[in-house]
Protein backbone atom coordinates (compact mmCIF):
# COMPACT_ATOMS: atom_id res chain seq x y z
CA UNK A 1 0.00 0.00 0.00
CA UNK A 2 2.36 2.57 -1.17
CA UNK A 3 -1.10 4.77 -2.21
CA UNK A 4 -0.02 7.98 -4.35
CA UNK A 5 3.21 8.12 -5.72
CA UNK A 6 3.88 10.85 -8.22
CA UNK A 7 2.11 13.53 -10.20
CA UNK A 8 2.48 13.45 -14.00
CA UNK A 9 1.45 16.82 -15.76
CA UNK A 10 0.74 17.80 -19.06
CA UNK A 11 2.25 20.95 -20.32
CA UNK A 12 0.36 23.07 -22.67
CA UNK A 13 -3.15 23.85 -21.79
CA UNK A 14 -2.32 22.62 -18.45
CA UNK A 15 0.38 24.01 -16.56
CA UNK A 16 0.02 27.19 -18.36
CA UNK A 17 -2.59 28.09 -21.69
CA UNK A 18 0.28 28.15 -23.89
CA UNK A 19 -1.64 27.53 -27.27
CA UNK A 20 -3.59 30.71 -28.43
CA UNK A 21 -1.10 33.11 -27.29
CA UNK A 22 1.85 31.38 -27.08
CA UNK A 23 2.37 28.73 -29.64
CA UNK A 24 -0.37 30.20 -32.40
CA UNK A 25 1.39 33.45 -32.57
CA UNK A 26 4.92 31.57 -32.75
CA UNK A 27 3.41 29.16 -35.99
CA UNK A 28 2.47 32.44 -37.75
CA UNK A 29 5.66 33.98 -36.95
CA UNK A 30 7.66 31.32 -38.22
CA UNK A 31 5.62 31.54 -41.36
CA UNK A 32 5.98 35.07 -42.17
CA UNK A 33 9.71 34.58 -41.62
CA UNK A 34 9.76 32.43 -44.33
CA UNK A 35 7.35 35.18 -46.93
CA UNK A 36 4.20 32.28 -46.88
CA UNK A 37 1.07 34.30 -46.26
CA UNK A 38 -0.37 31.58 -43.60
CA UNK A 39 -2.05 32.95 -41.14
CA UNK A 40 -3.83 30.84 -38.04
CA UNK A 41 -6.55 32.32 -37.06
CA UNK A 42 -7.84 31.55 -33.42
CA UNK A 43 -10.52 29.74 -34.27
CA UNK A 44 -8.46 27.82 -37.38
CA UNK A 45 -5.80 26.87 -34.93
CA UNK A 46 -8.76 25.76 -32.57
CA UNK A 47 -9.80 23.38 -35.22
CA UNK A 48 -5.66 22.15 -36.09
CA UNK A 49 -5.31 21.69 -32.18
CA UNK A 50 -6.88 17.92 -33.03
CA UNK A 51 -3.65 17.18 -34.62
CA UNK A 52 -1.07 17.03 -31.41
CA UNK A 53 2.64 17.85 -32.34
CA UNK A 54 3.71 21.32 -34.30
CA UNK A 55 5.09 19.44 -37.16
CA UNK A 56 2.04 17.11 -37.31
CA UNK A 57 -0.11 19.76 -37.03
CA UNK A 58 1.70 22.20 -40.30
CA UNK A 59 1.36 19.13 -41.83
CA UNK A 60 -1.99 18.51 -41.57
CA UNK A 61 -2.54 22.48 -42.23
CA UNK A 62 -1.06 21.95 -45.23
CA UNK A 63 -3.17 18.93 -46.13
CA UNK A 64 -6.63 20.51 -45.28
CA UNK A 65 -6.05 23.92 -46.06
CA UNK A 66 -3.54 24.26 -48.78
CA UNK A 67 -3.79 21.14 -51.02
CA UNK A 68 -2.56 23.10 -54.03
CA UNK A 69 0.56 24.58 -52.30
CA UNK A 70 3.97 22.84 -53.92
CA UNK A 71 7.21 23.58 -51.71
CA UNK A 72 10.52 24.45 -53.79
CA UNK A 73 12.33 21.82 -51.77
CA UNK A 74 10.69 18.78 -49.96
CA UNK A 75 7.62 19.21 -48.01
CA UNK A 76 9.60 17.68 -44.78
CA UNK A 77 12.22 19.77 -44.92
CA UNK A 78 9.81 22.98 -45.14
CA UNK A 79 8.22 21.28 -42.24
CA UNK A 80 11.10 20.96 -40.04
CA UNK A 81 12.59 24.52 -41.19
CA UNK A 82 9.27 26.19 -39.90
CA UNK A 83 9.21 23.86 -37.02
CA UNK A 84 12.51 24.94 -35.74
CA UNK A 85 12.12 28.76 -36.36
CA UNK A 86 8.55 28.33 -34.42
CA UNK A 87 10.25 26.77 -31.71
CA UNK A 88 12.89 30.18 -31.72
CA UNK A 89 10.04 32.71 -31.60
CA UNK A 90 8.11 30.41 -28.81
CA UNK A 91 11.32 30.18 -26.47
CA UNK A 92 11.90 33.44 -26.95
CA UNK A 93 8.47 34.98 -26.33
CA UNK A 94 8.56 32.56 -23.01
CA UNK A 95 11.51 34.55 -21.89
CA UNK A 96 10.00 38.14 -22.23
CA UNK A 97 7.59 36.38 -19.62
CA UNK A 98 5.01 35.27 -22.28
CA UNK A 99 2.45 33.05 -20.53
CA UNK A 100 1.77 33.04 -16.48
CA UNK A 101 1.28 28.94 -15.19
CA UNK A 102 -2.20 28.39 -14.56
CA UNK A 103 -4.12 29.61 -11.12
CA UNK A 104 -2.89 26.66 -8.65
CA UNK A 105 -0.56 25.11 -10.51
CA UNK A 106 2.33 26.77 -8.10
CA UNK A 107 0.53 26.04 -5.14
CA UNK A 108 -0.02 22.54 -6.46
CA UNK A 109 3.47 21.39 -7.35
CA UNK A 110 5.13 23.23 -4.08
CA UNK A 111 2.20 20.80 -1.47
CA UNK A 112 3.71 17.54 -4.21
CA UNK A 113 7.31 18.48 -3.41
CA UNK A 114 7.08 19.39 0.41
CA UNK A 115 5.18 15.91 0.64
CA UNK A 116 7.73 14.13 -0.91
CA UNK A 117 5.14 12.98 -4.04
CA UNK A 118 7.17 12.87 -7.12
CA UNK A 119 6.68 15.41 -10.38
CA UNK A 120 6.41 14.26 -13.55
CA UNK A 121 6.09 15.55 -17.11
CA UNK A 122 3.77 13.89 -19.94
CA UNK A 123 3.99 16.28 -23.12
CA UNK A 124 3.77 16.86 -26.84
CA UNK A 125 5.56 19.93 -26.92
CA UNK A 126 9.23 20.24 -27.83
CA UNK A 127 11.58 19.78 -24.76
CA UNK A 128 12.84 23.06 -25.09
CA UNK A 129 9.49 24.97 -24.68
CA UNK A 130 8.79 23.12 -21.57
CA UNK A 131 12.27 24.01 -19.76
CA UNK A 132 11.38 28.28 -21.66
CA UNK A 133 8.00 28.14 -20.15
CA UNK A 134 9.27 26.61 -16.30
CA UNK A 135 12.29 29.10 -16.17
CA UNK A 136 10.30 32.36 -16.58
CA UNK A 137 7.91 31.41 -13.89
CA UNK A 138 8.38 32.51 -10.39
CA UNK A 139 10.12 29.99 -8.68
CA UNK A 140 13.34 29.47 -9.55
CA UNK A 141 15.21 25.81 -10.41
CA UNK A 142 11.15 25.12 -10.81
CA UNK A 143 12.24 22.63 -13.77
CA UNK A 144 15.14 20.32 -11.11
CA UNK A 145 11.62 19.85 -9.45
CA UNK A 146 10.39 17.09 -11.99
CA UNK A 147 12.03 14.11 -11.63
CA UNK A 148 11.15 13.16 -15.15
CA UNK A 149 10.78 15.49 -18.40
CA UNK A 150 8.81 13.21 -21.30
CA UNK A 151 8.33 15.54 -24.14
CA UNK A 152 7.93 15.56 -27.90
CA UNK A 153 9.63 13.06 -30.35
CA UNK A 154 10.79 10.73 -28.01
CA UNK A 155 7.98 8.29 -28.78
CA UNK A 156 6.99 6.76 -32.10
CA UNK A 157 3.29 8.10 -31.77
CA UNK A 158 2.23 11.84 -30.35
CA UNK A 159 -0.92 11.81 -28.04
CA UNK A 160 -3.99 10.53 -28.10
CA UNK A 161 -1.42 7.23 -28.06
CA UNK A 162 -0.51 6.36 -24.66
CA UNK A 163 3.07 6.07 -25.35
CA UNK A 164 4.53 9.83 -23.72
CA UNK A 165 2.76 8.61 -20.47
CA UNK A 166 4.17 5.21 -20.66
CA UNK A 167 7.65 6.62 -21.49
CA UNK A 168 7.09 8.86 -18.59
CA UNK A 169 5.99 5.74 -15.96
CA UNK A 170 8.93 4.31 -17.02
CA UNK A 171 11.50 6.44 -16.42
CA UNK A 172 9.40 7.14 -12.68
CA UNK A 173 9.73 3.43 -12.31
CA UNK A 174 6.13 3.43 -10.92
CA UNK A 175 2.62 1.48 -12.44
CA UNK A 176 0.28 3.78 -13.26
CA UNK A 177 -1.66 2.57 -9.80
CA UNK A 178 0.73 4.88 -8.41
CA UNK A 179 0.01 7.75 -9.98
CA UNK A 180 -2.31 10.90 -11.06
CA UNK A 181 -1.78 12.27 -14.01
CA UNK A 182 -3.10 16.39 -14.61
CA UNK A 183 -4.50 17.07 -18.36
CA UNK A 184 -6.44 19.88 -20.11
CA UNK A 185 -7.35 17.79 -23.64
CA UNK A 186 -9.53 14.83 -24.74
CA UNK A 187 -6.76 13.97 -26.81
CA UNK A 188 -4.25 14.04 -23.22
CA UNK A 189 -6.80 11.87 -21.83
CA UNK A 190 -6.94 9.47 -24.25
CA UNK A 191 -3.33 9.01 -23.96
CA UNK A 192 -3.41 9.21 -20.24
CA UNK A 193 -6.58 6.55 -19.99
CA UNK A 194 -4.52 4.86 -22.81
CA UNK A 195 -1.48 4.42 -20.15
CA UNK A 196 -3.72 3.11 -17.12
CA UNK A 197 -3.61 6.45 -15.43
CA UNK A 198 -7.51 6.16 -13.99
CA UNK A 199 -6.70 9.30 -11.41
CA UNK A 200 -6.89 11.42 -13.73
CA UNK A 201 -7.40 15.16 -12.99
CA UNK A 202 -9.33 17.37 -16.11
CA UNK A 203 -8.36 21.11 -15.67
CA UNK A 204 -10.15 22.69 -19.00
CA UNK A 205 -8.24 25.20 -21.05
CA UNK A 206 -8.83 28.07 -23.65
CA UNK A 207 -10.01 25.25 -26.68
CA UNK A 208 -10.66 22.25 -24.56
CA UNK A 209 -14.05 23.09 -22.63
CA UNK A 210 -16.12 21.55 -24.80
CA UNK A 211 -14.56 17.78 -25.02
CA UNK A 212 -15.52 14.89 -24.20
CA UNK A 213 -13.59 13.95 -21.19
CA UNK A 214 -15.12 9.97 -20.41
CA UNK A 215 -13.08 8.44 -17.87
CA UNK A 216 -11.83 11.30 -16.04
CA UNK A 217 -11.62 11.30 -12.06
CA UNK A 218 -12.47 14.88 -11.69
CA UNK A 219 -12.88 17.84 -14.27
CA UNK A 220 -12.21 21.18 -13.07
CA UNK A 221 -12.28 25.03 -14.75
CA UNK A 222 -9.00 25.52 -12.59
CA UNK A 223 -7.00 23.96 -9.96
CA UNK A 224 -7.74 26.75 -7.86
CA UNK A 225 -6.22 29.36 -5.38
CA UNK A 226 -7.08 30.70 -1.93
CA UNK A 227 -9.83 33.20 -2.70
CA UNK A 228 -10.37 32.01 -5.82
CA UNK A 229 -11.90 28.40 -5.59
CA UNK A 230 -11.72 25.67 -8.37
CA UNK A 231 -15.26 24.65 -9.73
CA UNK A 232 -16.28 21.03 -11.23
CA UNK A 233 -17.66 20.48 -13.99
CA UNK A 234 -17.75 16.74 -13.86
CA UNK A 235 -17.28 14.83 -10.59
CA UNK A 236 -17.18 15.96 -6.91
CA UNK A 237 -14.54 18.30 -5.21
CA UNK A 238 -15.67 16.63 -2.01
CA UNK A 239 -15.98 19.84 -0.12
CA UNK A 240 -12.37 20.88 -1.24
CA UNK A 241 -11.95 24.58 -2.30
CA UNK A 242 -8.63 23.45 -4.52
CA UNK A 243 -7.46 20.33 -6.21
CA UNK A 244 -5.14 19.69 -3.59
CA UNK A 245 -3.14 16.78 -2.50
CA UNK A 246 -5.44 14.93 -0.11
CA UNK A 247 -8.29 15.38 -2.96
CA UNK A 248 -5.82 13.91 -5.31
CA UNK A 249 -5.22 10.95 -2.63
CA UNK A 250 -9.06 10.42 -2.45
CA UNK A 251 -9.33 10.46 -6.37
CA UNK A 252 -6.23 8.19 -6.32
CA UNK A 253 -7.52 5.69 -3.90
CA UNK A 254 -10.85 5.79 -5.40
CA UNK A 255 -9.40 4.95 -8.41
CA UNK A 256 -6.99 2.01 -7.28
CA UNK A 257 -8.53 0.82 -4.55
CA UNK A 258 -5.53 -2.03 -3.88
CA UNK A 259 -3.15 0.46 -4.42
C1 LIG B 1 0.42 20.05 -27.05
C2 LIG B 1 0.68 20.11 -28.47
C3 LIG B 1 1.88 20.75 -28.97
C4 LIG B 1 1.94 22.21 -29.06
C5 LIG B 1 3.12 22.62 -29.93
O1 LIG B 1 -0.39 18.93 -26.74
O2 LIG B 1 -0.05 19.57 -29.27
O3 LIG B 1 2.01 20.31 -30.26
O4 LIG B 1 0.74 22.69 -29.64
O5 LIG B 1 4.30 22.05 -29.56
P1 LIG B 1 -0.44 18.34 -25.29
P2 LIG B 1 5.44 21.75 -30.67
O6 LIG B 1 -0.75 19.48 -24.36
O7 LIG B 1 -1.61 17.39 -25.34
O8 LIG B 1 0.85 17.64 -24.99
O9 LIG B 1 5.27 22.74 -31.78
O10 LIG B 1 6.73 21.91 -29.93
O11 LIG B 1 5.24 20.34 -31.17
MG1 LIG C 1 -2.50 19.85 -23.17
Amino acid sequence: MAGLEALIFDVDGTLADTERDGHRPAFNAAFADAGLDWSWSVPLYGELLSVTGGKERIREFLRRHKPEFIPEGSSDELIRQLHRRKTEHYVAMMRGGGIPLRPGVLRLLREARDAGVRLAIATTTTPENVSALLAAAPEPGLMDWFDVVAAGDVVPHKKPAPDIFELALAELGLPASACVAIEDSDNGVRSALGAGLEALVVTVSSYTSGQDFTGASLVVDTLGEPGQPAAAMAGDLRGHACVDLALLRALHREAFPGA
